[in-house]
């Protein structure tokens, strides 16, 4: 077992008690000291008296030699291997750990192993993990659950593992209070908040600390613990909460997890009592100094402020008559003395848009926003930039804001929380879509670089993304959704992985001991996913369609005439969003070439996007060969077929996986397979009256 004892009713998620059975049934030496060194140990100490292995420890005579059997794992901070700590890895750990260190250090152009990194060598039967300092010696302990065949078997050559992003955070929409509309959990499919409770900070937080071990093992290092609404309630945990604050922080920070603040722009005014919250007033810059201070008596190792400001109702700096950078500058500076940063959101648009204006595109605002002040930003301050430019949906093309501010750090804002990708009722494995976001190359391939720069490079203020995660004893409501909170993680670590190579490592852990033909029904229901539910929902980039405010199901028409910018223009003619700059919203500008050219160009532009960037007539021939009317015919009824089969496959696992999370997947492939019928019926009639085009297949349309 694991060093936290898990609930007995509580999904163990991707750590069971397996996970741990061939690092546990190992004789482990733990060397170095702090914080996260014991909770190594106490993983080790626990896994090890569940599969009969030994921690050792300082236990024997001091070394890891047990007569002429030495330990078979070795596991330190670079820095604490010395003489004693070589001694007790005994002689036959020599070989891997001068490996290990080797590859740890510089050579060349390479630096030194970063605090996070870990090295792990495997010779002559003994396997040792370095890590750079404690985090990374956490994290390379954690590979070993993933990779068990680092254990056992032949020597290896030493293995360097460093992050390509130093933040990896996710963000809780999570309210203290129920709001009235939004629940407890904004955007949340999977019960209430693990730390909040009905107003007030759980006093029991032993699933805020399963929840940061489950973290720590994919490599998410921040959580922002509130949310980027910040309702009256909410503010005060800048304040006077501040020590409960400090509790959700405790339980973080055995696992190398830092804790940030959503906080309300307007603070000086609702939390300080004072008459502005002018940026470039002084009382208000020493309101927020203040402020800063004291969060950092109060919890140290604190993050920083997450700020949703000027959008969707919540204040801002335009209040004023201030930019964004005159804004994010304000908390910047009060956060700088203490280490802080801000991640200062750009998803900011018009949410009081007339419909009838052809003239305001709300894909156009962030850029409009926020790149002219590329370079006006203080250090600390993250730009967050939502991954494309309107709001999380199935597919969208990639922001064009990452390409824009070559002088200011950005991060990519990803939303692991399935809004818009069925709310956690629908299978959807976003692991591929986050894959090809992160690799997209907004000046093509080849370009500036051999492979070209890629969206991933140019986050250089990390990845955020929206949680997932509730009080359900699944965690996620639908216990395959754990695997995007998971793929998040280790994407956010290594961008390049392969998406379905991330899937098979979260299906090993999850369901160990499972055979490979259960392994591969498993990913065969998930893999596709993603792709399954654009089919049967908004055809090429075109968006929502859903129904409004909760953001369930099939509503065409539900956003067309509203205030939030968010429209399709179906007409009996045809459909799509013009954004050409020759006759549209000009929108295609702001993306540098070739992306500019491509998107402009009705005979260059992908199918996937078309309707994101063309109002194409119906009869529209794609590249595909079909016409847009018969692809949105196809697509839907290929998506629900593609759901049944989802289901049979699922069935064919009932016996061969634990019962309980084979029920809640039927019931919940049940659900899918009920909306994905209704999704595919409301598109295809509405799209059939409209155009007055049949269905060349003469499948039934209403
Ligand atoms: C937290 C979308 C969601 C809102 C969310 C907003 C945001 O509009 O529907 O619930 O608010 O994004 O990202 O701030």
């Amino acid at each position: 077992m694991s060093g936290i004892s898990s609930g007995v009713d509580i999904h163990p998620a991707w750590l069971p008690s397996e996970a741990f059975g061939v690092l546990g049934s190992k004789r482990t030496l733990v060397v170095g000291s702090g914080v996260l060194v014991e909770t190594v140990r106490d993983e080790v100490r626990g896994a090890s008296s569940s599969y009969g292995g030994r921690l050792l420890d300082g236990d024997d005579d001091g070394s890891g030699h047990d007569g002429d059997h030495g330990a078979d794992v070795v596991l330190g901070t670079g820095a604490a291997f010395g003489d004693d700590a070589r001694a007790a890895a005994g002689p036959e750990a020599k070989a891997a750990l001068d490996e290990a260190m080797a590859v740890a250090g510089s050579a060349g152009d390479r630096e030194p192993l970063g605090r996070e990194g870990f090295v792990v060598a495997r010779r002559a039967g003994v396997t040792v993990v370095v890590g750079g300092d404690g985090p990374g010696l956490l994290y390379g302990m954690f590979h070993l659950l993933r990779f068990p065949e680092l254990l056992t078997g032949p020597g290896r050559p030493a293995e360097r593992h460093e992050p390509a992003h130093d933040l990896r955070m996710l963000d809780h929409w999570d309210n203290v209070a129920v709001h009235p509309v939004m629940g407890q959990v904004e955007r949340g499919y999977a019960g209430g908040s693990i730390f909040y409770d009905d107003g007030e900070v759980r006093a029991d937080l032993s699933r805020g600390e399963q929840y940061a071990r489950l973290l720590a093992a994919t490599g998410i290092n921040r959580v922002a613990i509130n949310n980027v609404n910040v309702h009256a309630r909410e503010a005060r945990l800048l304040t006077e909460d501040l020590g409960e604050v400090a509790r959700i922080a405790e339980v973080f920070r055995p696992w190398s997890i830092r804790v940030h603040l959503s906080v309300n722009f307007a603070s000086p005014i609702v939390l300080g009592g004072l008459e502005t919250s002018d940026p470039l007033d002084e009382k208000v810059q020493a309101w927020w100094a203040d402020a800063a201070a004291r969060v950092y008596r109060a919890v140290p190792d604190f993050g920083g402020f997450v700020v949703k400001a000027d959008s969707e109702g919540q204040p801002g700096p335009f209040a004023y008559g201030r930019d964004h950078a005159d804004g994010a500058n304000l908390l910047a500076r009060a956060l700088a003395p203490h280490g802080g940063v801000v991640h200062w959101r750009a998803f900011v648009y018009n949410h009081r848009q007339d419909w009838r204006d052809r003239s305001t595109d709300r894909a156009r605002a962030a850029y409009d926003h926020f790149a002219p002040l590329d370079g006006r930003f203080e250090d600390n301050v993250i730009v967050q930039v939502k991954h494309g430019p309107m709001d999380f949906q199935v597919r969208e093309p990639v922001s064009p804001v990452l390409a824009a501010m070559p002088r200011t750090r950005l991060a990519v804002e990803l939303q692991v929380t399935q809004e818009y990708t069925g709310q956690q009722k629908h299978v959807c494995y976003l692991g591929p879509y986050w894959s090809e976001i992160l690799r997209f190359r907004p000046w093509g391939a080849g370009a500036l670089g051999s492979a070209g720069i890629a969206v991933s490079d140019l986050a250089r203020g990390g990845l955020a993304a929206v949680s997932n995660v509730g009080d359900d004893r699944f965690w996620t409501g639908h216990p395959l959704a754990q695997a995007n909170l998971y793929a998040f993680g280790r994407l956010a670590w290594e961008p390049e992985l392969d998406p379905s190579a991330v899937l098979d490592e979260w299906i090993g852990l999850t369901f160990p001991g499972a055979d490979d033909a259960v392994r591969a029904s498993v990913h065969e229901v998930m893999d596709g996913s993603w792709r399954t539910y654009e089919n049967y929902t908004a055809p090429m980039g075109v968006g929502f369609m859903v129904r409004p405010g909760h953001h369930y199901g099939p509503d065409v028409d539900g956003y067309e005439y509203t205030a939030w910018g968010t429209y399709h223009f179906a007409d009996r003619d045809g459909v799509g969003v013009d954004r050409t700059r020759a006759t549209g919203t000009g929108f295609t500008g702001q993306y540098p070439a070739p992306w500019r050219d491509i998107y402009e160009s009705l005979a260059q532009c992908p199918d996937e996007l078309l309707l994101f960037f063309h109002h194409v007539p119906y009869g529209h021939v794609l590249h595909s060969g079909t016409t847009v009317i018969q692809h949105i015919y196809d697509t839907h009824f290929a998506g629900f077929e593609e759901v049944e089969r989802m289901a049979e496959r699922w069935e064919t696992l009932k016996g061969r996986i634990p019962d309980d999370v084979f029920a809640r997947v039927a019931e919940r492939l049940d659900e899918q397979l009920g909306s994905a019928r209704e999704w595919r019926d409301r598109l295809c009639t509405y799209f059939y009256r409209k155009s007055g085009v049949p269905d060349a297949c003469g499948r039934t349309i209403y």
